[in-house]
């Protein structure tokens, strides 16, 4: 019930702060001006309540009235929390922009320049320099975009917004909490419009869990110009969830002609001398090093490049689950250490299916002949074994991976 509310608050809030915001009359009509200050005074309303049970749990009035100066309903950042819900680049463009040659040279300098204290802290937690840059670069830019937004704003607009309403609630009690310790002034608490907060952006409930003082000034300043201390929290961070020094997070690999790609999924581990023996190997033709047990991982299928992934995939998976960001900072990572660029060629041009989409494919295929046990839209073995068969039967390239060619080949 109280989502289905969320859900037209949602939508009538879009509506009209999209007409007000769009209107090109300088004069936009009154009732237009009602419904924005309106909007304003129930989020003041909210801040005002948050302050009152701020203070009923100890909250030194001093410190909610600093933290809440100037701050206001922040419609951009609503914006962007609904921008991101639906954004979806395909992963090849998200890896050219996230590990472009730019980003190579400057993660490549950024190593350079923080070499004194990346050694330090590589040495303190085990975690390797070129993953905390490549955290670094694929996060701000190596600290070039850290944000601008008052965290205070950006999370007390989202909590009461509702949509992920406790979450971010949480997230701005901690963010009180920064300021009661002292741990930097609410001029300085700025970030992205989700209130990640730093050179590696972290959001104030991981600051509070993993942020350390590296430097040993006696504050673990993530904010500073000087980016050790969020370096070092970065580390920490992957320390915490089970960094392994010197292993890769993903490494690109060969299929030779008689590799069974439906192997090709997280639960399926092999060593990678085992997976040599079965068709994947280094471009070299030799079995990749033995970083440890692997996954085989076709991000988009026999049409693109392939990868054995290690633990250091899941770990990376703790900053951002998306596999395009893991990859990303996995192969940053690795350039900025000298590699050379992915081997394989992406399918651009093309694009993964949508959700509904593959439904429909699992639905042509099954009628065709094919089953995939079900159409949930989403691939899974029985869609991969069914695909590979239709391909057989159509005398098509058997990859087993659904692409729009395949779709549109079943619609025939
Ligand atoms: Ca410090």
């Amino acid at each position: 019930m109280r989502s289905i509310i969320a859900l037209l608050m949602f939508f009538s809030l879009a509506t009209l702060v999209g007409a007000a915001t769009l209107s090109p009359s300088p004069n936009p009509p009154k009732t237009e001006i009602r419904v924005s200050s309106a909007k304003e005074e129930a989020f003041q309303n909210w801040v005002a309540s948050y302050k009152r049970q701020a203070v009923a749990r100890g909250v030194p009035q001093r410190v909610l009235d600093q933290a809440f100066r100037g701050v206001r309903y922040n419609e951009e950042v609503i914006e962007k929390d609904r921008n991101q819900a639906e954004f979806s680049l395909p992963i090849w463009d998200y890896l050219g922009r996230i590990v472009s040659d730019e980003q190579v040279r400057n993660g490549r300098v950024a190593l350079r320049r923080h070499r004194r204290s990346l050694d330090a802290i590589e040495e303190r937690y085990g975690v390797d320099k070129e993953v905390v840059v490549a955290v670094w670069g694929a996060e701000t830019r190596y600290g070039e975009t850290r944000g601008d937004i008052s965290v205070v704003e950006a999370t007390a607009t989202l909590a009461f917004d509702g949509r992920r309403g406790r979450f971010f609630r949480s997230q701005l009690d901690e963010t009180i909490n920064i300021l009661i310790r002292g741990d930097t002034t609410a001029r300085n608490l700025k970030g992205s419009w989700a209130g990640a907060m730093g050179h590696t952006q972290f959001i104030p409930s991981s600051y509070r869990a993993y942020a350390v003082d590296f430097d040993g000034d006696g504050r673990r300043d993530i904010w500073a110009n000087d980016p050790t201390d969020a370096l070092a929290s970065t580390a920490a961070y992957l320390k915490r969830f089970g960094w392994r020094k010197g292993q890769p997070v993903a490494v690109e690999v060969r299929l030779s002609k008689g590799a069974d790609i439906s192997l090709a999924r997280r639960s399926f581990v092999l060593s990678p001398s085992q997976w040599a023996a079965r068709g994947v190997t280094g471009f070299d033709g030799k079995p990749v090093p033995n970083y440890g047990q692997a996954s085989l991982f076709l991000p988009a299928g026999t049409n693109g490049p392939a990868f054995l992934t290690f633990n250091n995939f899941r770990v990376v998976e703790r900053y951002n689950a998306a596999d395009a960001y893991v990859l990303a900072v996995g192969n940053l990572a690795l350039r900025v250490g000298g590699a050379r660029p992915v081997q394989g060629s992406w399918p651009v041009g093309s694009r993964p299916l949508k959700r509904a989409e593959i439904q429909e494919l699992q639905e042509r295929l099954t009628a065709a002949g094919f089953s995939t046990q079900g159409a949930d839209g989403l691939i899974g073995p029985n869609t991969t074994n069914a695909i590979r068969q239709y391909q057989r039967a159509r005398g098509l390239k058997v990859d087993g991976f659904a692409s729009l060619d395949l779709l549109a080949d079943l619609k025939r």
